[in-house]
């Protein structure tokens, strides 16, 4: 039986595809055909080192740093949009299936700073890590189009990121502004909200503080409607877009005002608006919340206790907004000495300070609730603040149980004569539009519609990254746009990148390149040297590729109008919020400007699933070294764990066993593959003993698409199996006179049903399902042709089969 000779199959067609550019969509296509445009998510050709990493790295223990490469994970969403093309373009359609890099930013930057001396460029890195991805992408065998390969960080190309900014800047959706900014220290940068996760930077896990600055912001929430809206049309994970809802976070309701009176009462002119989303609940309004960084705090604070303010505001600036608002969090508060009126019953309430209340969303202020607010009853009672019950829970009453009752019901001890406002036995929605309409018509308050989102944090204090194409006048912070001819602005060489660590960006130090003049007025001037976010090249790449070449325009409109938009959009779910929100914001800009036709960049996304490291078995065992079943009762922590290989493991029922005990049950689990693990497996390694078709029918075959699944090396041998009987089938049999020639398995029927099968699974992006009507296809054909039917030049040859 001869063995499947994928080290000669693979290099060979290769080769041939690189030579003949086989998936070279031409620029003048037969636009009467159907189009089909398949995109991955293009890489970021930087290892994102873990700190344990770069210190192995650093200590030399490491003897050949490769850098950056593809992991197991790169190969799934790719090897699907592989099929998707090779089969659309099967069907006659017009494919484009193009790569790229997304090469600017953070992490590549961190890369050059952290893993080699601080005088690699991480333009050195940055290219070497492309060329590696490269190799590795084309040893794998994807069909794309290598003549539109772009990347980010080419002048070329983000000559028109730059184009886009002016753009936005024209019609004032860029603006600057001084703004608390979430900023590291480690980093040297500023971050946006998404890029901080849980108090400390998403990559690099360094702390991160609360700091106002004078920042560049793109007015994102301009948007906010049309992305909330526009998303019901969209093929995409339902999750996804929950994801973008919540991001975005509409709710409505109203802002009221509240002014603050003197100790006898008298109304003082300080106006505190609070924004409410329940304003029927109004007469329960026991107390109000500033923020601490609420700008009238300090009019608002009595002397006796502003020392107890300060302390309180210094502790607060070191939180997270996340940490500040966590459900679970003990609430904390100082009281500020001053009260307000409520407007409803003219009652005076006292003004808390506390940190649960955010001072970048809605007004800052909050009217609490306690009866009906679970924060705000916490807080009432840790503070001994009056609970005051406004709503009539349809079922039992929550008074007893000491919990706020958040739901609908009937209104009750809602009614003033003076304030003339009645709302008793109404249910929560009329009282609500009730209570807005009185706000409005008595100037106390008016319906409001707030969002979660956000402007977007548009500069970053770093080299590595496209500038800004703006001046500023010598003396003034007046900014003049680059006029569209000055483009590309390119970033200067530098010497020392590193960040400053006072915030300036490391580009001030490029003076040649920072003074200037203003070519209008001839004055000097400077450049801005803060540098666009990562995430700027990605928000419109997949129009480049369209036209990659083109010098005149981003993309030319005609193929815009054909190619646009994306149909099938692969890559991870991580991308939810970031990269999938804002390339959407421009896309809908340059919409609004005419440059593209669509006002969605991506008809459908796709999520493919976390591969896991190889299941883990472990046993448990006593102090003295003997086996326990792991689901004993007396397991205790006296007991350690020890990993057991893959054949001492026997399945039983539902779980694992030991084979040489089978009374001895093990712990299976599979984790996320990381260096620390040691469970991560290198596609490289995989290809060079199996080949690439085999790791590419095996991530296809392990799952689902969509569904996390665990690595298997036993199953990679399995589908190796199955190649090779089908090349045997196929091509590998001998031919009578003894030679091996080329062929293909010819007839003139119709497609059997296992064809149809298949296909109609790859539609579905079923892949699992439809290799296995493939595996049971080969199955059938082994025993329905005893022999192979090989079609040669000089007529048909009938060979025995092998098997
Ligand atoms: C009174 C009230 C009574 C509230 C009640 C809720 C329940 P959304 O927009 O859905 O997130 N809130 C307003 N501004 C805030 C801020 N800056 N930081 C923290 N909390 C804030 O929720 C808006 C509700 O969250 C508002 O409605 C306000 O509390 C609180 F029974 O006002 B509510």
């Amino acid at each position: 039986k001869r063995a499947y000779p994928f080290h000669e199959i693979e290099p060979k067609w290769q080769s041939f595809w690189e030579k003949n550019r086989t998936f070279r969509t031409p620029d003048e296509i037969d636009t009467s055909k159907p189009k089909f445009y398949v995109l991955d998510m293009f890489p970021y050709p930087s290892y994102v080192c873990s700190r344990r990493f770069i210190e192995v790295l650093r200590a030399g223990l490491m003897v050949c740093c490769s850098g950056a490469g593809l992991h197991v994970g790169h190969p799934l969403g790719y090897t699907a949009t592989d099929i998707l093309a090779r089969l659309k373009r099967m069907q006659g359609c017009n494919v484009l299936h193009p790569m790229g890099w997304d090469a600017f930013g953070l992490p590549a930057e961190q890369y050059a700073i952290e893993v080699f001396s601080t005088g690699t460029h991480p333009k050195l890195t940055t290219l070497r890590n492309i060329n590696r991805f490269r190799t590795q992408l084309k040893s794998l065998g994807f069909s794309y189009d290598w003549d539109r390969e772009i990347s980010t960080i080419e002048p070329d190309y983000y000559k028109w990121t730059q184009w886009i900014y002016l753009q936005l800047l024209k019609r004032g959706l860029a603006y600057q502004a001084e703004v608390p900014v979430n900023w590291c220290p480690a980093l040297g940068t500023v971050l946006a909200n998404e890029e901080v996760v849980d108090g400390v930077s998403e990559r690099g896990g360094h702390p991160v503080i609360r700091k106002p600055m004078r920042q560049w912001m793109l007015k994102i929430t301009a948007y906010a409607d049309r992305l909330l809206e526009d998303l019901d049309d969209l093929d995409w994970p339902e999750s996804v877009k929950e994801m973008q809802r919540n991001w975005i976070g509409r709710s409505e309701g109203a802002e009221l005002d509240f002014y603050a009176v003197d100790s006898n009462g008298q109304k003082r002119d300080i106006k505190i608006t609070v924004y409410t989303t329940r304003p029927d609940t109004l007469f329960g309004a026991t107390y109000l919340v500033v923020a601490p960084e609420h700008p009238l705090l300090s009019s608002l604070v009595s002397t006796a206790l502003s020392k107890n303010v300060e302390e309180y505001k210094e502790i607060a600036s070191k939180k997270s907004d996340l940490e500040r608002t966590e459900l679970q969090k003990e609430k904390t508060g100082v009281f500020s000495g001053c009260y307000a009126r409520n407007p409803a019953n003219g009652e005076a309430i006292p003004i808390w300070v506390a940190d649960y209340v955010l001072g970048s969303y809605g007004t800052g202020a909050i009217m609490a609730v306690p009866a009906h607010d679970s924060r705000d009853h916490e807080f009432a009672l840790k503070y001994d603040i009056p609970i005051c019950w406004v709503v009539t829970p349809e079922e039992e009453s929550c008074v007893e149980s000491r919990k706020a009752y958040s739901g609908e019901g009937t209104v009750m001890n809602s009614s003033n004569a003076t304030s003339g406002l009645d709302i008793n036995g109404l249910n929560c929605k009329e009282a609500a539009s009730r209570v807005i309409e009185w706000a409005e018509k008595t100037g106390n308050g008016k319906k409001k519609v707030n969002y979660k989102l956000r402007d977007w944090l548009f500069a970053r204090q770093r080299y590595w990254g496209e500038p800004i194409p703006v001046i500023f006048l010598e003396g003034t912070s007046e900014s003049v746009p680059l006029h569209e001819t000055e483009l590309p602005l390119t970033l200067p060489e530098l010497d020392d990148f590193t960040p400053t660590g006072t915030g300036e960006p490391p580009l001030s130090k490029a003076a040649s390149w920072v003074n200037t003049t203003d070519p209008s007025s001839g004055k000097p001037a400077k450049r801005e040297t803060s540098t666009m976010p990562q995430w700027a090249g990605s928000c419109w790449y997949y129009l480049r590729f369209m036209d990659p070449k083109n010098s005149k325009e981003l993309v030319d409109k005609t193929k815009e109008r054909y190619w646009g938009p994306v149909d099938v959009y692969v890559g991870g779910a991580e991308h939810a919020v970031l990269h999938l929100l804002y390339s959407r914001f421009w896309h809908k800009v340059l919409y609004d400007i005419g440059v593209v036709s669509t006002i969605e960049p991506f008809k459908c996304v796709i999520n493919q699933g976390i591969i896991l490291g190889e299941v883990q078995y472990m046993a448990c065992k006593d102090a003295d070294g003997n086996y326990v079943s792991a689901d004993s009762s007396d397991l205790s922590s006296e007991h350690h764990q020890e990993s057991i290989p893959e054949e001492k493991v026997m399945k039983s029922g539902d779980s694992f066993v030991l084979k040489d005990d089978p009374n001895i049950r093990l712990i299976a689990r599979a984790h996320k593959m990381s260096k620390s693990r040691g469970n991560v497996v290198n596609p490289d390694d995989v290809v060079s003993e199996y080949g690439a078709d085999s790791l590419r029918l095996y991530e296809m075959f392990m799952g689902p698409f969509r569904d996390s699944k665990t690595w298997n090396t036993t199953g990679i041998e399995g589908v190796h199996r199955f190649l090779g009987r089908t090349w045997r089938l196929i091509v590998g049999s001998p031919l009578p006179d003894g030679t091996f020639k080329d062929g293909s398995l010819i007839t003139d029927e119709q497609p059997t049903s296992e064809q149809l099968r298949v296909t109609e699974e790859i539609e579905g992006t079923r892949f699992n399902t439809g290799i296995s009507a493939m595996m049971e296809f080969i199955n059938a054909a082994y025993k329905v042709f005893p022999v192979a039917i090989w079609y040669h030049k000089s007529g048909f040859w009938l060979v025995t089969n092998s098997e």
